[in-house]
């Protein structure tokens, strides 16, 4: 047996083993726990909060600054930001769906996916587009037009054709397969694979 003094002097040199077997360390009963507080705090905090953090930090970044003015919209209906132009509201959705999910959304809201026929009308949604989108590197939200039906001949989802069009210099190039139709925050469209998700905007006539 050891003394008490030799105990203390055990404690000092080989703490993990003492910690075993004294009673005083027994809230660390295995020892794996006495070399993983740093690893443990890491693991049940990193996957959270950095999961997390993609998301929140979209939002963060989208919240304050953009959105266009809200004061000429008074009796829009109400959304994350919204704008008025040529007597239409353009309602703003930070939410990311697919884009006939988004264009089903707008529906049930009495409203349909954007239909931009001016360049007066696409600046001001255009303004609307958050100012993130990750994980796409240029921020876009789903306007209402798409080729769904006949590849390459885009329509507005209430029927009517495009009589104006802003597609980026190559647009659409159905890449992929996409057939459903963004707007940048720099006001250009580019034609994406459906299924991808994205803000969208509304508009009410
Ligand atoms: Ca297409
Ligand atoms: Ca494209």
């Amino acid at each position: 047996m050891r003394t008490p003094l030799a105990w203390i002097a055990a404690l000092a040199i080989i703490p993990i083993t003492v910690h075993c077997s004294s009673p005083d360390y027994i809230e660390i009963d295995d020892p794996t726990a006495a070399v993983s507080p740093t690893p443990r705090g890491s693991a049940t905090s990193s996957p959270g909060p950095a999961g997390d953090a993609g998301g929140a930090g979209s939002d963060a970044t989208n919240a304050p600054g953009d959105g266009a003015p809200t004061g000429d919209a008074g009796d829009c209906p109400t959304g994350d930001a919204v704008a008025r132009a040529a007597g239409h509201c353009y309602v703003l959705f930070r939410e990311e769906l697919e884009w006939a999910t988004a264009r089903d959304r707008c529906a049930a809201l009495g409203m349909h996916l954007a239909t931009l026929t001016a360049a007066s009308e696409n600046d001001v949604v255009r303004a609307l587009v958050p100012t993130s989108d990750l994980p796409f590197t240029t921020p876009r939200s789903w306007i209402g037009a798409s080729d769904v039906a006949v590849e390459g001949s885009f329509v507005w989802v209430t029927g009517e054709a495009l009589s104006f069009t802003a597609w980026a210099s190559g647009q659409p190039d159905n890449g992929g397969e996409e057939d459903c139709a963004t707007i940048a925050r720099g006001g250009s469209w580019d034609d994406h694979e459906c299924t991808r998700k994205h803000s969208f905007v509304c508009e009410r006539d």
